[in-house]
């Protein structure tokens, strides 16, 4: 089996300190927010993950974010399919996935100002 670019990705970061976290954000970086998903929540889990194709994760050509929305439609595909199905894992059905380049979910890709690509994570509807 061959993978082709739209099985090629790579998580770049999940768990991220609160100091990291402040780090970025002092940086300049693409980091917008001071406090994150990716800080561990009441478990000491991240509820987000940073996740890109391996090749250029930057790249905001067509084809790359064709690359990150087939990456996102899979992986909201997975987590509705393991919310329906019992997988053993345990779901709440308030418990979405979000991803940066639709932060209001509601499937339009321009009416935001930040897009942050890799990143998806757990939101919960009532939250
Ligand atoms: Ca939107």
């Amino acid at each position: 089996m061959t993978l082709d670019v739209y099985d090629d990705y790579q998580v770049i970061e999940t768990l991220r300190s609160h100091e990291r976290q402040m780090s970025l954000y002092s940086s300049g970086s693409n980091t917008k927010v001071k406090v994150s998903k990716h800080e561990a929540n009441d478990q000491g889990l991240s509820e987000a993950v940073d996740i890109a194709p391996k090749d250029n994760m930057w790249d905001e050509s067509p084809d790359m974010l064709m690359r990150y929305a087939v990456m996102f439609g899979r992986m909201d595909s997975i987590f509705n399919l393991m919310k329906e199905w019992n997988t053993g894992v345990t779901i709440p059905d308030n418990c979405y996935l979000r991803w940066g380049r639709d932060w209001d979910r509601d499937g339009e890709y321009n009416d935001q100002t930040f897009n942050d690509y890799p990143h998806v994570e757990l939101i919960y509807k009532d939250k």
